[in-house]
């Protein structure tokens, strides 16, 4: 078939199949066919220059890769386009992925130095030089702040802890008050948690292995104090980590391996919700490329403009395609920058004025307390945290018992703490420098240490211990310069509509967590998923 029959079918192939979505429930769409099937043919990757495509999604995180798995089992062909690598092969090591303890060409995206969230220990600075390279973790500095993010395909999954947390049910009408609070915790948390492979670890193990030391001395000073110690579940494969602790699997978690990605254990998106869209044929991803523009083009199409690059960050060819429809799944950071940009620019100039704006941190804030040296939190920890201290109510904190897998015993407890700060940033154009700023400041970190302090003045007064001042430079207590979990700049009901259509466009979405205003009260990626599970069924019914 040549290029104009093919787009010829597959636009007959969307109307046909949008009907049948229309009148189905999208799970009854995952069993397309196998003419359905046959019939599937995304345009290949990498996408070339002057390709049409119905559906082309910016970004392969979580919202972007719902998207994909869903509209691709409507019947929908989709070019996903993603600015990291694919991390589908091994290093000279035999391992995809580098361990915290050894930081490598592969940690970080076009640095030539790292940036480790902990940057110094016994109050010495612990980061290198490294070359630079399409590495996997991005350590983007904005003015105030510091915003870690994942690079490649799977996006934020390859770099994160894993935590995979539902809000609690009462506290969801803070998070996304336009949001239907019955069809998320009776639909759409349980399609995402099942899609995602979110497991419970067995806590008559937590209790005996050594790996969860630091995690029982940090329940056993939680509860010593009067606040509720939660198990939070996790993507990682606790059965997997069974098996590493018994020595009969090969280490990962129990290898330091997290930030730079997991070789074995965790279930990132590649493994999930990227392998079923692939296996339904239907869905294509063009790594190392990075849409730089999105342009209304004539018959309700857009034009967008794609850098393919090197693996020194450079340009090696600069595309042009159409698409039908485009998912901004860029990542709230990605996606806030390019909306921002293309409004700003002339590229969509209808894009509405709250584009950019209700940015928050959820709340995140570092520390570590210096324990007894008959409290230690032992030699081997496991890099997947799986336990928080709940004092939101009291103390507006909710802080992960997180580990400091260093391979030494450092007598320390260590926690990244979600916060309720009220503060929102605002994304905005500086055309004299071409880039797009964020105008938060450091000091409006300052609710968040407030709240944590709730949690560990208390602890550190109960245990007769003290804050380690050592792990974010020389007497500095705070990890206030950094967030994991950044949320909005495309706040959903008013960038976009209810469901993340942006406004002033037919056919532009936003699916990522851009739409969620800046805090979740807990980890964010469950609430991410299935918020796009819910918009994108939405979408399906009634748009294609
Ligand atoms: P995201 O996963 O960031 O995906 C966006 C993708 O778009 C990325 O792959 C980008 O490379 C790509 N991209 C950006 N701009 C462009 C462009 N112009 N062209 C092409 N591609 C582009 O977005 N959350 C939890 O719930 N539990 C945890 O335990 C946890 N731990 C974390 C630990 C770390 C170190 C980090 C950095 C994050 C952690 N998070 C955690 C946050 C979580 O990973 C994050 O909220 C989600 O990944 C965000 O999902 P999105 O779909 O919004």
């Amino acid at each position: 078939m040549n290029e104009t029959a093919r787009r010829r079918t597959s636009s007959t192939d969307i109307s046909r199949r949008g009907f049948i979505a229309g009148t189905s429930s999208i799970l009854a769409l995952g069993a397309l066919s196998h003419a359905d099937r046959a019939a599937a043919a995304p345009v290949p990757a990498p996408i070339p220059h002057g390709a049409h495509v119905p559906v082309l999604v910016i970004g392969t995180g979580y919202g972007g890769s719902v998207a994909a798995l869903r509209l691709a089992q409507a019947g929908v062909d989709v070019h996903m386009v993603e600015m990291g690598m694919a991390w589908d092969t091994p290093g000279s090591d035999g391992k995809i992925f580098a361990s915290t303890r050894t930081p490598d060409v592969r940690s970080y995206w076009l640095r030539t130095r790292t940036k480790q969230p902990i940057s110094n220990f016994l109050g010495f600075p612990i980061d290198k030089d490294v070359p630079r390279y399409t590495g996997i973790l991005d350590a983007e500095d904005f003015s105030g702040i510091t915003v870690y993010q994942g690079r490649g395909v799977g996006g934020g999954s390859l770099v994160n802890g894993g935590m995979a947390v539902t809000p609690l049910r009462q506290r969801f009408g803070a998070i996304l008050p336009s949001v239907n609070v019955n069809e998320m915790y009776n639909v759409y948390y349980p399609r995402a948690n099942a899609a995602l492979g979110v497991n419970n670890i067995d806590p008559a193990w937590f209790d005996s292995t050594d790996c969860y030391q630091y995690a029982r001395v940090g329940r056993k000073h939680a509860q010593r104090s009067g606040f509720s110690f939660v198990f939070v579940p996790n993507v990682y494969d606790f059965g997997y980590m069974e098996r590493e602790a018994a020595g009969t699997a090969t280490r990962s978690a129990l290898n330091a391996e997290v930030l730079y990605g997991n070789n074995y254990g965790k279930k990132t998106l590649q493994k999930t919700y990227l392998a079923q869209a692939k296996a339904t044929g239907r869905v294509a991803i063009s790594p190392m490329h990075k849409v730089t523009s999105v342009a209304a083009a004539s018959g309700g199409r857009y034009t967008v403009t794609i850098e393919q690059i090197n693996t020194t960050g450079g340009t090696t060819a600069t595309k042009t395609v159409t698409a039908d429809r485009v998912f901004f799944a860029a990542g709230s950071v990605g996606t806030s920058k390019l909306l921002v940009k293309l409004k700003a620019t002339g590229a969509l100039p209808s894009l509405n004025g709250e584009i950019g704006k209700g940015w928050g941190d959820n709340g995140n804030v570092m520390c570590g307390r210096a324990n007894h040296a008959w409290d230690p939190t032992g030699q081997l920890q496991s890099s997947m945290p799986t336990g928080g201290i709940d004092n939101w109510d009291a103390g507006g904190a909710f802080a992960e018992v997180a580990p400091l897998p260093t391979g030494i015993e450092t007598f320390a407890s260590f926690y990244l703490s979600i916060t309720k700060n009220p503060n929102r940033a605002q994304f905005s154009w500086n055309a004299a420098a071409g880039r797009v700023d964020l105008n938060w400041q450091t000091a409006w970190k300052q609710p968040s240490i407030d709240a944590a302090k709730t949690i560990f003045d208390k602890i550190n007064s109960t245990e007769g211990t003290i804050y380690r001042t050592d792990l974010f430079g020389t007497y500095k207590i705070w990890g206030d310069h950094l967030t994991y979990h950044p949320l909005g700049g495309a706040v959903l009901n008013k960038a976009t509509d209810n469901y993340g259509r942006l406004h002033g466009y037919q056919g532009l979405y936003v699916i990522d967590g851009a739409l969620i205003p800046g805090n979740t009260s807990v980890n964010p990626f469950v609430t991410i998923t299935a918020l796009a599970e819910r918009n994108i069924e939405k979408i399906i019914d009634t748009d294609l």
